[in-house]
């Protein structure tokens, strides 16, 4: 099966439900992503640079939230150590079935564990990296902490987590102004105004963005002991944080 589809989800006026990742949205999910997240390829493309630098040898890395697999094929690509495992975890058995993940270009004693799973659940230990691309914002606010508190729990020293996400803005005006710019975004990569507009209301009530301080804050609070953002564009951004 091809994974690239084009997105037309939002095309027609419609009644819109809550957005969730099912069959029709794992068949158009590539296309949706990189035409609705600013530097989604650039954040993709640098998870494996910062993975070739912070994988240590005979330990796990996660990719929470795996979607189709691209941070985990772009891990395993950059991994340049021996004996790490992989460990993709999705609950969306839709998003699992259209992750094609080549072997090419691969260590031979690289592993990759694809598997459906609720990550508030699934066990994290021996890691040396765990990533958090644009999944952190689906779960509910209250239940954050807990789950970064198990992922920091689980991370050898020296251990990574990146984490990337939507973000909002405390200031009323700033924030409205990059909401703005990021939907001229999508307009520029060919989203229509009723596309945006419905896209916006599924997703409301689902992905529940926060402030930068709001992130920083709880990474502190936990005790990693220092926090990186290296990328930026309008409402999404990218860090890491070590421990
Ligand atoms: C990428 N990281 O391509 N447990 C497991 N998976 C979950 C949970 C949960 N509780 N909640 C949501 N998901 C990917 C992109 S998409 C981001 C990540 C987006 C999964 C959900 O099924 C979906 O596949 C993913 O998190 C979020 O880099 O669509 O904006």
């Amino acid at each position: 099966m091809k994974n690239n589809r084009r997105d037309f989800l939002f095309q027609e006026k419609q009644h819109v439900n809550n957005f969730t990742f099912d069959k029709r949205v794992a068949k158009v999910f590539p296309d949706m992503i990189t035409r609705s997240v600013p530097g989604y390829n650039a954040i993709i493309d640098n998870s494996g640079n910062l993975a070739a630098r912070f994988v240590q040898p005979n330990s796990n890395c996660y990719d929470l939230g795996c979607s189709l697999g691209a941070t985990t094929q772009e891990l395993a690509r950059n991994i340049n150590v021996g004996n790490v495992t992989i460990i993709a975890i999705d609950n969306s058995q839709a998003m699992l079935n259209h992750a094609r993940l080549s072997s090419d270009g691969i260590r031979r004693d690289t592993t990759i564990s694809l598997i459906n799973d609720d990550i508030r659940q699934t066990p994290i230990n021996n890691a040396s990296l765990v990533i958090l691309n644009f999944t952190l914002q689906f779960i509910q606010v209250s239940e954050r902490l807990a789950l970064i508190t198990k992922i920091f729990e689980g991370l050898k020293s020296g251990g990574c987590l990146i984490l990337s996400e939507k973000i909002r803005f405390k200031e009323p005006k700033i924030d409205q102004k990059m909401v703005e710019l990021h939907h001229q975004f999508k307009r520029c990569q060919g989203y229509s105004d009723l596309e945006i507009s419905q896209k916006r209301e599924a997703i409301e009530n689902v992905l529940v963005p926060e402030t930068i301080d709001i992130h920083i804050e709880r990474l502190k609070k936990i005790g990693f002991s220092s926090m990186h953002i290296w990328f930026q564009c309008y409402n999404f951004f990218s860090m890491y944080a070590l421990k």
